[in-house]
């Protein structure tokens, strides 16, 4: 096992407090080199903030962190989109291909520590999902909710970030069935515990519904460049 893996994980535990259960499963993974790591933490984005997030180590390949997976078969999915929404809409695998297609490359960052950098998804923009349901002014969150119960949250500001998007694929390949398949949100900018894999619903929501990690003590903004993984218990 890599060792500074074995450091930082150590670290989040320690962190956690034997109060949070941990996210993800133990394991490997293959980091790249050191040099590497160092250019890309002294990098920026055009944003400004440094490429690599404090405390992350950029990883050559998406790891499986498990959860439960929905069905399997696309013929039997389904998308509902509602809250307060002017049109509720359910979408079958077939309707979000016919919606219009996007490819994004972005970074991925997940709380226990990695982070895959350059990944590329292919979907649609959750935007066009939600426009085409029709928000009511004081749809203010957007809560995903998975197979097996699994939610997460998010403002609906995100949406006006082109990389916020529902997933179908990842390099070009169908997504593996372990990584969300058939369909996963991707919020590239928050820990990867807001990106639900196994998605079936869209909810907009007037107030905020902290989701499965959320509720546990993990940050409810996510925002990995304030390093900040836990919130103060509230
Ligand atoms: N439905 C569902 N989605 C989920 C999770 C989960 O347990 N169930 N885990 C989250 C967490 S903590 C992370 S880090 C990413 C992991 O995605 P991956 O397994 O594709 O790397 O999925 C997120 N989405
Ligand atoms: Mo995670």
């Amino acid at each position: 096992m890599d060792k500074d893996w074995v450091i930082s994980r150590r670290t989040f535990l320690a962190a956690a407090g034997g109060t949070l259960v941990s996210i993800g499963l133990p394991g490997t993974f293959v980091k790249l080199a050191d040099a590497e790591q160092y250019a890309l933490a002294a990098s920026t984005r055009p944003d400004g903030r440094p490429r690599l997030p404090p405390g992350q180590t950029a990883v050559e390949k998406i790891r499986n962190m498990g959860g439960t997976p929905g069905t399997a078969d696309v013929t039997n999915w389904k998308l509902r989109v509602y809250g307060q929404v002017k049109r509720p809409i359910v979408l079958s695998y077939q309707d979000l291909l016919d919606l219009e297609q996007v490819d994004i490359v972005c970074d991925i960052h997940c709380v226990t520590g990695w982070s895959l950098l350059d990944s590329r998804w292919s979907g649609v923009r959750l935007k066009t999902i939600i426009d085409e349901a029709r928000p009511r002014a004081d749809g203010r969150f957007v809560i995903f909710e998975a197979a097996a119960g699994f939610t997460s949250n998010i403002p609906i500001s995100d949406i006006h970030e082109e990389d916020v998007i529902l997933a179908h694929s990842l390099f070009g390949e169908k997504l593996p069935r372990a990584n969300g398949a058939p369909v996963r949100a991707i919020v590239p900018d928050r820990y990867f515990y807001k990106s639900a894999k196994w998605l079936e619903a869209v909810k907009v929501s007037a107030r905020d519904e902290p989701g499965s990690w959320e509720s546990l003590g993990y940050s409810n903004s996510a925002d990995p460049w304030t390093g900040q993984r836990f919130d103060e218990k509230r």
